[in-house]
């Protein structure tokens, strides 16, 4: 099923980085950024819905649409690819799992010290003065096609609330992209899991990992920039090869 010098790589690696995105969470029914938006947001673009400038223009629509996303990952599952990354960890001295996706199906799946450059769904904040906000305990339906929601204000400035989330246009947190640029830079193999290569700076990770000779590991359905640079494409769905490929690494090691 796969090439022996790909196992051979997995298997003697020290430090083993790997990047995924929204692909890794299709399989738990969560739809990628590529596919169509549904519903209330079929007809709004996503990098305006995702900014600053598109919560400051209409608040209710960006605050429920966050909450209908939160919503959808409460009522979801980690997939077979969660699990194979959380058991590929313990196979390997060094390993970092670095993430542009802002649900929590890697840490449901045990994963561990997850790198979120792009933040989280659960860790809302004051849009003025910062201040982390909690969620109430009781979990609202929200309607399957969604609905404008008016995000909730701050006990400390009354400032809205915004999701713990790095927009387009906004900086991506520093420590955590220091975390990801040292794993590139220390990395024997890069696995680039699930993700379109089109959001900057993290697609940058990959192409700095293999001009610095790290052994670089697509898998992903479709076709991105990424595969002239990568040396091995796997193509096709993650929940699918990862937990083959994770055994595969697991047997060579016996
Ligand atoms: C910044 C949180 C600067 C919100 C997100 C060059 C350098 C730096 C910046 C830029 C640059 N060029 C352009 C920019 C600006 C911009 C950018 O990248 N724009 C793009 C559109 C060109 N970047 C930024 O604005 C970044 N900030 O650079 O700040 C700065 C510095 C100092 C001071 C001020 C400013 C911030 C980017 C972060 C944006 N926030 N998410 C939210 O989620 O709502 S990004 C968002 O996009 C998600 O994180 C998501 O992960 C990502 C989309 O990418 P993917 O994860 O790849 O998902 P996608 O749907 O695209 O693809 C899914 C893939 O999965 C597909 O390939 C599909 O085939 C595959 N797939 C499907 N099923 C499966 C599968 N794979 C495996 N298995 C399956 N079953
Ligand atoms: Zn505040």
């Amino acid at each position: 099923m796969f090439v022996v010098s790909l196992i051979s790589a997995l298997k003697s690696a020290r430090h083993i980085a790997v990047l995924t995105g929204a692909g890794i969470s299709a399989e738990s029914g969560i739809p990628t950024f590529r596919d169509a938006q549904t519903g209330l947001w079929e007809n709004f673009d996503v990098a305006t819905l995702a900014s600053p400038q598109g919560f400051l223009s209409d608040k209710d629509l960006v605050w429920g649409w966050y909450e209908w996303r939160r919503m959808q990952v409460l009522k979801t599952q980690s997939n077979p690819a969660h699990y194979a990354l959380a058991r590929l960890a313990e196979q390997v001295e060094h390993f970092t799992l670095i993430t542009q996706n802002i649900d929590d199906l890697h840490e449901r799946a045990g994963s561990r010290d997850v790198v979120h450059l792009h933040g989280s769904l659960h860790l809302p904040r004051c849009f003025s003065c910062g201040m982390p906000y909690m969620f109430p305990e009781r979990i609202s339906q929200e309607p399957a096609d969604g609905r404008r929601l008016p995000p909730p204000r701050c006990r400390h400035c009354n400032g809205y609330i915004r999701p713990g989330v790095v927009w387009f246009g906004e900086p991506l947190p520093e420590a955590e992209w220091m975390h990801a640029e040292l794993a590139m830079k220390a990395c024997d193999v890069f696995l680039s899991i699930g993700t379109s290569s089109m959001v900057w700076p993290a697609a940058q990770l990959p192409i700095d990992a293999a001009h610095r000779g790290a052994v670089v590991v697509q898998i992903n359905p479709d076709k991105t920039s990424l595969n002239a640079l990568a040396r091995y494409n796997l193509e096709g769905k993650a929940g699918e090869i990862l937990p083959r490929l994770v055994e595969s690494v697991v047997k060579a090691k016996m």
